[in-house]
């Protein structure tokens, strides 16, 4: 009986584990969506689907410190809509910030050591002066965005950083759901990316946009963890 009930608990935190969690094995390329980890380097979690809590940690920017996985990198136009699609759907309440990082000359085998990101798109959440706070992208399946038509030509890492907020409220109870394609851009321009970070060292895991508590009290305003976005 009790063995029974103790296998009946581990199976439902084990199947809530599951659930609860995602990867973003895909990119939405001209609106297909690419097989898991072609395009996308294959994640420490592909199986376990944990998050990472250390916004230190060198795993911070690609994920990729036990795979060590490159990935083949897809052509897509400056100006038009890419998008960073998840195996399942961005259950939990939080935020998204998409970074760029241009790789010298190939993109393979780059690590995207460096000031080198820039944001290129950001989904925050929603207040109201302290009555609700919402979370566009919460069970969004796929974040897309327009490229900006200025970006420059060339291969790049391109960061999802999908930011689970709902036990934030302490040091490193944030969970970051990270995963970093490879592209090249055509039909580019001549713009100035910036302003540029070192991923990791964006963070200090203490910003307003990190550590917080979601749900008592509501927060007044939310402030969109790192630098601003740019749009070309
Ligand atoms: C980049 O390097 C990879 C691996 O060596 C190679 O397969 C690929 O063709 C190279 N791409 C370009 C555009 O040079
Ligand atoms: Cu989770």
């Amino acid at each position: 009986m009790f063995e029974k009930r103790f296998l009946c608990t581990v199976l439902l935190s084990l199947a809530s584990l599951v659930t609860s969690h995602y990867t973003f094995p895909s990119l939405i390329i001209n609106g297909q969506v690419t097989p898991a980890w072609a395009n996308v380097r294959q994640t420490n979690n592909f199986n376990t689907q944990a998050p990472v809590t250390d916004v230190n940690s060198p795993d911070f920017r690609c994920y990729t410190s036990q795979t060590g996985a490159s990935a083949t990198t897809v052509s897509v136009a400056a100006g038009s809509q890419i998008g960073i699609q998840s195996n399942g759907n961005i259950y939990h309440a939080g935020v998204v910030n998409v970074y760029m990082a241009k790789a010298p000359s190939n993109v393979t085998g780059w690590d995207g050591s460096g000031s080198v990101w820039f944001k290129v798109h950001q989904v925050s959440a929603v207040t109201d002066g302290g009555k609700t706070i919402t979370f566009p992208a919460q069970n969004a399946v796929g974040i897309s965005f327009t490229l900006p038509k200025n970006l420059p030509n060339g291969q790049y890492l391109l960061r999802m950083e999908a930011i689970a907020l709902h036990s934030a409220s302490g040091y490193q109870g944030a969970q970051f759901y990270i995963s970093c394609g490879q592209v090249q851009v055509t039909g580019g321009g001549s713009g100035t990316p910036g302003p540029l970070v070192a991923i990791p060292g964006v963070y200090t895991g203490r910003e307003p946009g990190i550590m917080i508590n979601i749900y008592y009290p509501v927060p007044v305003t939310y402030t969109q963890p790192g630098p601003a976005v740019w749009s070309g």
